[in-house]
Order: C-alpha cells, then sequence, then structure tokens
C-alpha cells in the first residue's frame, strides 16, 4: 500500500521509459528507500523534490512522539464501552443518568430548542465575548440579579468552552497579567486542574484539604497552607460539592477562609461546576462566591452548565471576573477577547442560546429548578440506599456515615487505587483509581451489587 501510494506521488508523467523503469523495480519488492535512491540517481531534481516528500512519509517526522497514558476520568468511559459484561457500572465520569441508567436530556433544555426552531435563529459567529443575553443571564444566575456587583458593572463575563475552557482562558489572563503568580489548588481536586495550569505555564501548588483519617475536611491544615502561600496567590475553592471529595466547608468556615485570603491579599479563584447539584438549590450552591462579592473582593468565577442543565457536550460556560470598578472590568474583559480570539476565535451558540432562554425565561426557569431537583434528589437517595446497603453487608463495624456527610456527584469512598482497580477488574464497576464513584451513574436497582463490590474490595485487597 505504501509503495502504490508513493508510485502515484513519485510519477506523474515523467518520460515512458521512467515508468518502465519503475514497474520491475517495484515488482520485485524494492523499499520506499531503493525507490527515492533509484529517482535520486537517475532523475532531474524536479522528480527528487517529489522523492523527499516519499522518504518523510517512510521515516515519521512524528517519530518520537510516545503513546500519551489514557485520561484518567475520560478514559475510564471508554474502558468501560469496551466491556461486555452484563453488569459493568460506570461510575467514573461525572455525568447524570436515569434510574434506567440512561442519558438524560432535560425537559426545559428540549423546550428551549423548540423555541430556537420556532424562531428560525441563525448561525452567525457570536462576537468573541459569546452571547450579550447569555452573559446577563449566567452573571446574575452567579451572583443574584441585585447584586451589588451586576448593579455597578463590576464583572467581566466572557462565555467560554464549558468549565474547562473558561478556566483555561483564566488560566491565560493569569499567565500574562500576574507572571510568577501561583495558584494554590486543594489536595486532592479534579484531575483536569492540574493540566489546564500546567498547559497555561501557570506556577501551582497544593494545599491540604482532605483528611483521609477523618475522611473529612482538613480545615487546619487548608487555612494553615493559604496562610503560607505569597501573598498575592490566586486560591482555586470549589464553589460547591467539591470534586472529587464531596466535602464542602461549613459557612462558618467559608467565613474564615475569606478572612485569611483577604489578610494575605490572595486572589480567590472559584470554579462553579455544580451550581444546583449540591443541595438542589441554585441560590444555596452559590453562596460561597457571594459570601467573597459581598465582601467586596476581587474574585474570579468559572461556571460550567455541564451538569445541572446536562450540556455537556454544547460546551457552555463562562468566565466571570468581579472587579473593583467598572472602568477595570470593562479592561479586563477586552483583555480576555483578546486571549480568546486566537485560541478559539468565539464561542459556540447552541449551548449558550438554550441557558439564556431557559434563565431568562421565568416560566422555564421555574422547570427547571424543579427538574434540578429532581436528579439531586435521586443521587440523594442512591446515596443512602448505597450506605443502607453497607451497613447491611459489611459485618466488621466499619463506620461508612461519611458517605451521607457527601454531597454532589461523587463520593470519594477511600479505597486505594489497588482496591478500586479490584472493584474494576473483578466487578466490573468503572471508577477513577483515586476511590471517586460517581452517585449519578449509579441507580437504585444496583446499589447493592455496588456495596458487595465495595465491602469486597475494602477488606480483601491491601
Ligand atoms: N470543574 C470541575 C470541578 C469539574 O468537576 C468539571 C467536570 C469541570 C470543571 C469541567 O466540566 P466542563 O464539562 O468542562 O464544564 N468534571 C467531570 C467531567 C469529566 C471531566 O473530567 O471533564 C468529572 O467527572 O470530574
Amino acid at each position: 500500500m505504501a509503495s502504490s501510494a508513493m508510485i502515484s506521488l513519485a510519477s506523474p508523467s515523467p518520460s515512458l521509459s521512467l515508468k518502465d523503469k519503475l514497474k520491475p523495480k517495484l515488482k520485485l519488492g524494492a523499499s520506499v528507500n531503493q525507490t527515492s535512491l533509484f529517482f535520486k540517481d537517475s532523475v532531474k531534481t524536479k522528480l527528487f523534490t517529489r522523492t523527499t516528500m516519499a522518504v518523510a512519509a517512510d521515516v515519521s517526522r512524528f517519530e518520537n512522539i510516545t503513546m500519551a497514558p489514557p485520561d484518567p476520568i475520560l478514559g475510564v468511559s471508554e474502558a468501560f464501552r469496551a466491556d461486555t459484561h452484563e453488569m459493568k457500572l460506570n461510575l467514573g465520569v461525572g455525568a447524570y443518568r436515569t434510574e434506567d441508567l440512561q442519558p438524560y436530556v432535560l425537559n426545559v433544555v428540549k423546550k428551549a430548542e423548540n423555541l430556537m426552531l420556532e424562531r428560525g435563529e441563525n448561525k452567525e459567529y457570536l462576537p468573541i465575548e459569546g452571547l450579550a443575553a447569555f452573559n446577563k443571564v449566567t452573571a446574575e444566575l452567579l451572583f443574584g440579579a441585585e447584586n451589588s456587583v451586576i448593579l455597578q458593572h463590576r464583572v467581566a463575563t466572557v462565555q467560554g468552552l464549558s468549565g474547562t475552557g473558561s478556566l483555561r482562558l483564566a488560566a491565560a489572563l493569569i499567565e500574562r497579567y500576574f507572571p510568577g503568580a501561583k495558584v494554590i489548588i486543594s489536595s486532592p481536586t479534579w484531575g483536569n486542574h492540574k493540566n489546564i495550569f500546567n498547559d497555561a505555564r501557570v506556577p501551582w501548588s497544593e494545599y491540604r484539604y482532605y483528611d483521609p483519617n477523618t475522611v473529612g475536611l482538613d480545615f487546619d491544615g487548608m487555612i494553615a497552607d493559604v496562610k503560607a502561600a505569597p501573598e498575592g496567590s490566586f486560591v482555586l475553592l470549589h464553589g460547591c460539592a467539591h470534586n472529587p471529595t464531596g466535602i464542602d466547608p461549613t459557612p462558618e468556615q467559608w467565613k474564615i477562609i475569606a478572612d485569611v485570603i483577604q489578610e494575605k491579599k490572595h486572589i480567590p479563584f472559584f470554579d462553579v461546576a455544580y451550581q444546583g447539584f449540591a443541595s438542589g438549590s441554585l441560590d444555596e450552591d452559590a453562596s460561597s462566591v457571594r459570601l467573597f462579592a459581598d465582601r467586596g473582593m476581587e474574585i474570579l468565577v468559572a461556571q460550567s452548565y455541564s451538569k445541572n442543565l446536562g450540556l455537556y457536550a454544547e460546551r457552555i460556560g463562562a468566565i466571570n471576573v468581579v472587579c473593583s470598578t467598572a472602568d477595570t472590568a470593562a479592561r479586563v474583559k477586552s483583555q480576555l477577547k483578546r486571549l480568546a480570539r486566537p485560541m478559539y476565535s468565539n464561542p459556540p451558540v447552541h449551548g449558550a442560546r438554550i441557558v439564556s432562554n431557559v434563565v431568562g425565561n421565568p416560566e422555564l426557569f421555574r422547570e427547571w429548578k424543579e427538574e434540578m431537583e429532581l436528579m439531586a434528589g435521586r443521587i440523594k437517595s442512591v446515596r443512602q440506599k448505597l450506605y443502607d446497603s453497607l451497613c447491611a453487608k459489611d459485618k466488621s463495624g466499619k463506620d461508612w456515615s461519611f458517605i451521607l456527610q457527601q454531597i454532589g456527584m461523587f463520593s470519594f469512598t477511600g479505597l486505594n487505587k489497588a482496591q478500586s482497580e479490584n472493584m474494576t477488574n473483578k466487578w466490573h464497576v468503572y471508577m477513577t483509581k483515586d476511590g471517586r464513584i460517581s452517585l449519578a451513574g449509579l441507580s437504585s436497582a444496583k446499589c447493592e451489587y455496588l456495596a458487595d463490590a465495595i465491602v469486597d474490595s475494602y477488606h480483601n485487597v491491601s
């Protein structure tokens, strides 16, 4: 195949005699290199150029590129798809499933899409900063429409490629305007945070967050590390439903975190990927961000609609930068646009229209909140059922109540790498190797099976 592809490249229409010379050599199985030599030795410059192309195809210029490992989260879904076992369960990716373990498109999303079809909206490019109606409602949803940061036009909001793209844009802003500044991230955190800051060339380090002994928050460790970070660091915080631990600070603890950040002149950088999914209430889940905004602090907030509106593949989210004045916000926004332009030029319109239709329409907004409560409620009920099943099956006296204390889509089981691998290899339960399971991918019917798998992995694998 390689040879024939090369012949068509290398012999458009030289002389007849040249074609004749070529044929027997190739039939005898001449290698690409021999053919090239033949060209080089006997034909003029014009053909020599073509031959060089053939040599390049033979020894790849990409030879030094090694195989990348599968992604620790999205790679789990690939492995799941390849498994044919009937009991297989995908608890890897944080994506909501119905009780039948099917993906779910929200009714309000379908209604919003119908509205869009009725209006016959066009597919012209959006401005670099995204859809104006989306940017307005997304900032209002986050801070509250009556919040002074909104009324005083102090928020620079730019539509991003979902949560990930919005975080990446903010990282680019940090890299450009705060050279050398460090981002401190929780240990552990969502795995892609490190990739995002690495690729944006923003230095990062970790602050303590999870205490394996209590399977709870290491609050003292967190505060000590935030205090110890160089003044003016960016502190990455999960607005609610911390991923992967499912452990959030209490309202009192949030106040102390805000005190320390203010004292140290750090800049809070919120990642809000689960607004509405932690408590079922959009306002309650935004209370951490609002606490900081109400103190007049300058903050960054990345938002995502992947989970709460189920718009995973639409890639819709935003980056909001709260500034001390409207004038600063305007300048920051202009620079965010400047960063976005060479990266992806302008964002996709479909998801932005869905969000602006749902959030901007009182009737659809009300329906959305109901659907979100249903989703959050289903997750809470499987959380309870898993806990009950574990208590019933595990006779060792181990306390599993931490599962009930965690919130959001995930449960951090405390299973180590080998135990997590046993879950997959023996029980066909797909999950990340840090012991995280997505309860959004669990049904009531599978709780007992999952509990069997956890008890076996916990007690029989060290
Ligand atoms: N931030 C956090 C804390 C997240 O958990 C996620 C998604 C995102 C941002 C980004 O989501 P976007 O879809 O880009 O808006 N985390 C999920 C989804 C899979 C993944 O790793 O992207 C998860 O399973 O952890």
